[in-house]
């Protein structure tokens, strides 16, 4: 049968399977009820770049689907030489594998490639884990699929894993860092539903920092591209001309203004946009150079990731190796945005080898800090290729660190700890999600969070209603 497609892109489902049981917090648990629900970039970059270089693509978006009915009707409809499922967290793993599934009962001659930041750390396990999956891809997906859908031989493409006969192979080698700056526009009308999310612009990609627990500085390398002001903008006008002013936009970037006067030479030109939007940074990153223009264009929140205020776990954490500093800049840091209107929200990691004297340490100065509008708190999860699972024993001898084996985490290749002799998996997220109630406003609270929803009235409203028990 004729292809229609040469590839067709899926964003799947999130835990509609094997939920896990206990009660979520914080950044890596959301609220059974209030899904986060948010465009997936990874996909929507990759459609808007194989389209603009002439192949034919389609994305179909069941990220809030609560079964398999509608995706086993739409695949069964289509017909693509290719089917590239973008697994971005643990939390859509099982359903990614029930898809590629799916794709071969009703499309055998179809191709499955996976990919994301945690299908492309898990390398050889979901070929392992499923027949149905041909091909992981390790890296940025762009030059990659771009290589697969012209043909070339699997074995001279680096930076994938793929099925030959009944071996898997591992290939070596990595294409360099893409250079966003010669990436098209994100296509937005071809995400489905694009209007009813949160518009997104990709700032920079990559991140130069090496926090332990973190997957992105094995996925993008440490290195990082950055968009220059001016092609950024024009991405942002394009953008405002499609969704409008009404609504707020996210710039994506793992730390917004790595390059500091590229920082704020988008700060100024975001201001003439007259919108609200929002991006993330780190306490330490150069935000003196532009927080001045940033607090005065439009900035709705500043958030900031933290992750502890104990010198301790944040030498643990490879976060810093002067934690006096560090907490002295995120001090600062409050200081000047308390004068703004902006809203300040601080994330928190409850982290391996925490104990009751490092609790203590960031609980006050949480209690030191009441300026501080909202905090997200989450206990951490281990992920594969990352220095943390990989220097585990240390944390196991030193503080009494253990696994929590909970299969409805671990099959999902999350892998939930108990932190210290001090503290169970179930302790730390009982925690994480007091603290985080307790050190929040739920108003800012829900201001920053609605990034990540649908920005609607009653969407907000029901995160409030159900965060907070208001
Ligand atoms: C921005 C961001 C978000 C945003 C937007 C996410 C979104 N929908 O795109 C928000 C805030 C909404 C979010 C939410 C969550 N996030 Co988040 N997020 C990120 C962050 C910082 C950047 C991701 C990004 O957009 N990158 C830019 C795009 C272009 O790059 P990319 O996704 O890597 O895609 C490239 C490759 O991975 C690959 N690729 C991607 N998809 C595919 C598909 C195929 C077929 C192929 C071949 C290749 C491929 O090619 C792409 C282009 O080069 C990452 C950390 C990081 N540094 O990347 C965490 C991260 C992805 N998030 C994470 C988590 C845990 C979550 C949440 C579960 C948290 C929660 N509250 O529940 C939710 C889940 C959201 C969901 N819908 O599933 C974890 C995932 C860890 C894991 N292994 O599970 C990460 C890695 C951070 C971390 N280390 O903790 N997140
Ligand atoms: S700063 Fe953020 S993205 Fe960069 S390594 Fe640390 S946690 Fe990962």
């Amino acid at each position: 049968m004729e292809k229609e497609f040469d590839i067709v892109f899926i964003d799947p489902p999130k835990v509609i399977l094997g939920l896990p049981e206990e009660g979520r917090s914080g950044s890596f648990f959301t609220s059974e009820t209030v899904k986060i629900n948010a465009i997936n970039i990874g996909v929507l970059s990759l459609f808007s770049y194989l389209s603009s270089k002439g192949f034919s693509c389609k994305i179909l978006n069941f990220s809030e689907d609560s079964d398999f009915s509608n995706a086993k009707r739409e695949i069964e409809k289509i017909r693509a030489s290719y089917f590239g499922i973008g697994s971005q967290s643990g939390f859509d793993y099982l359903e990614t594998l029930e898809l590629a599934r799916l794709i071969k009962e009703s499309n055998q001659d179809s191709k499955v490639v996976i990919g994301g930041q945690h299908a492309g750390p898990l390398e050889e396990i979901p070929l392992k884990e499923s027949r149905d999956i041909d091909i992981v891809v390790k890296f940025e997906g762009e030059y990659v699929l771009e290589d697969i859908l012209k043909g070339k031989l699997l074995r001279e493409i680096p930076g994938i894993v793929y099925r030959k006969g009944n071996k898997i192979v591992n290939n070596n080698g990595r294409y360099d860092p893409v250079n966003i700056n010669e990436l098209p526009f994100l296509e937005y009308e071809g995400y489905p539903n694009y209007k009813k999310y949160t518009p997104v612009v990709e700032e920079s990609r990559g991140c130069p920092y090496g926090c332990k627990y973190c997957t992105s500085n094995w996925v993008n390398k440490r290195q990082v591209s950055i968009k220059k002001p001016e092609r950024f903008l024009e991405e942002m006008e394009y953008c405002i001309s499609i969704y409008g002013t009404k609504v707020s936009y996210a710039v994506n970037a793992c730390t917004y203004g790595m390059n500091p006067d590229y920082g704020k030479k988008i700060a100024i030109g975001m201001k003439k946009f007259n919108v609200k939007w929002s991006s993330e940074f780190r306490v330490d990153s150069p935000w003196e150079v532009y927080i001045d223009e940033l607090l005065d264009s439009n900035y709705e929140v500043v958030n900031v990731g933290m992750e502890s205020a104990s010198p301790e776990v944040l030498i643990n954490m490879g976060k810093t190796r002067d934690p006096a500093y560090y907490i002295g800049k995120t001090k600062k840091l409050i200081q000047r945005v308390i004068k703004s209107d902006a809203v300040l929200r601080v994330n928190f990691m409850f982290y391996a080898g925490e104990t009751l004297k490092t609790v203590k340490e960031t609980l006050s100065f949480l209690m030191s800090n009441p300026e501080i509008d909202a905090i997200l708190y989450s206990p951490v999860i281990v992920l594969r290729n990352t220095p943390l699972m990989e220097n585990f024993d240390f944390f196991k001898r030193k503080y009494g660190a253990r696994y929590a084996k909970i299969e409805s985490w671990t099959s999902r290749h999350l892998y939930p700890i108990h932190p210290s002799r001090y503290f169970t998996f179930e302790e730390s997220m009982i925690l994480s999600s007091l603290f985080e109630r307790i050190f929040s406003d739920p108003e800012s609270w829900c201001t920053a969070q609605k990034y990540e929803i649908h920005q609607t009235e009653e969407d907000i409203l029901a995160l409030k209603r159900v965060h907070f028990n208001e």
